[in-house]
């Protein structure tokens, strides 16, 4: 496997590409041009820039997370074939810079979904959590909370300019429900696999998150059916996951390991994240180690291991520690301390089949 670490941008995150080299065993950037909005193209002047300043520091640019598939597509809206179109030119300019893998989601209206972005844990850091009970609450409120509470920083699909028009989207997402949902996904998918095959790039969609329906907008991509369903509907080698561990893991039904297990092959990209759940429903994000959480982190690796996973894999949202301001879930040092239990345990693995 591939060790990646999502990096925002210069200027737009926290974190450096320096102290990002320091961390041992990163050898890509997860990146994106996170002032594009939806339907835009991606110019090859803009990925080249991007190209320049990561091959500086050594990184390979092979994944992106994300590039956003617009409302239109979603819900077969009036120019749907037109910003298809442009995804595919994208594809095409990103191909020629070695971009493997392309991350994207299909959720109605919002990105990942919490009520609160500074937990306060019980060892003094904060988290990313949700808790159940305020979901139910207007949209429109929940939304100004969390730009009160992002302090500055930008949410994926929370972002002011799209907030601001929330009455609008629910209404365009009315007559989408969750058939009309797969079909589009279907319809997007369908016009995008011959170029896919032609650039050599994967497209990973991300599962929902969290994993069940909020705000009453469908959510597709929730457990394992789910996932089988998605991958037979467009049986192709280049419609693949970004299967993140900690977004179904959400949902103490879903069995993670066995669903990786299940389906490695199609696996692009793997986000590893710890969850651990509350009786009522509620859960919140913790560090990697696998007993701080209930997602069975290490029976993760072992399953990306057995399968010979030659993916690209990354620790998804840390806690905030040592006093750290970024990003919410996407600060320095936690995301460090996950990598490194990532392949401490990877590491082991390989030595034990030494001995065979
Ligand atoms: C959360 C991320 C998601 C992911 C998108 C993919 O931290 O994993 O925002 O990037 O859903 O499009």
């Amino acid at each position: 496997m591939k060790m990646g670490f999502r990096w925002y941008g210069s200027g737009n995150d926290t974190v450096t590409l320096s102290e990002i080299r320091q961390i041992p065993g990163v050898s890509e950037i997860v990146w994106a041009l996170h002032y594009k909005q939806p339907g835009e193209i991606w110019e090859t002047d803009e990925i080249q820039k991007v190209r320049d300043e990561l091959s500086g520091f050594g990184f390979g640019m092979s994944v992106v997370e994300s590039v956003n598939v617009h409302d239109d597509i979603k819900t077969a809206g009036r120019n749907r074939d037109l910003y298809i179109g442009n995804y595919i030119q994208t594809l095409r300019n990103l191909s020629r810079f070695g971009v493997k893998v392309v991350c994207y989601n299909f959720m109605p209206v919002f990105d990942w979904t919490r009520t609160d972005l500074f937990h306060p844990l019980p060892d003094g850091s904060t988290a990313l959590y949700y808790e159940k009970s305020r979901i139910k609450r207007d949209p429109a409120e929940m939304a100004e909370y969390i730009l009160s509470e992002t302090k500055g920083y930008t949410m994926p699909g929370w972002e002011p300019e799209r907030l601001a028009g929330l009455n609008g989207l629910f209404e365009l997402y009315k007559k989408t429900d969750k058939e009309a949902l797969w079909a589009n996904l279907k319809y997007f998918l369908d016009a995008l696999m011959p170029v896919c095959r032609e650039c050599d790039i994967k497209m990973a969609i991300h599962p929902d998150d969290p994993p069940w329906d909020i705000f009453g907008l469908p959510r597709l991509l929730v457990d394992e059916p789910a996932v089988g369903r998605f991958l037979s509907m467009v049986n192709d080698p280049y419609n693949c996951l970004t299967l993140c561990s900690g977004s179904l893991g959400a949902d103490p039904r879903n069995n993670v390991p066995d669903i990786i297990r299940r389906y490695c092959g199609r696996i692009a990209f793997a986000h590893i994240r710890n969850v651990k759940h509350y009786p009522n429903g509620d859960f919140s994000e913790v560090s990697h180690r696998d007993r701080d959480g209930d997602t069975g982190i290490l029976e993760i690796i072992r399953a990306y291991h057995d399968c010979g996973f030659d993916g690209y894999i990354r620790p998804d949202h840390g806690r905030h520690i040592w006093n750290e301001k970024c990003r919410p879930g996407y600060g320095l040092y936690d995301r460090a301390l996950g990598i490194m239990y990532i392949l401490g345990a990877w590491d082991m693995l390989d030595k034990l089949d030494e001995r065979q």
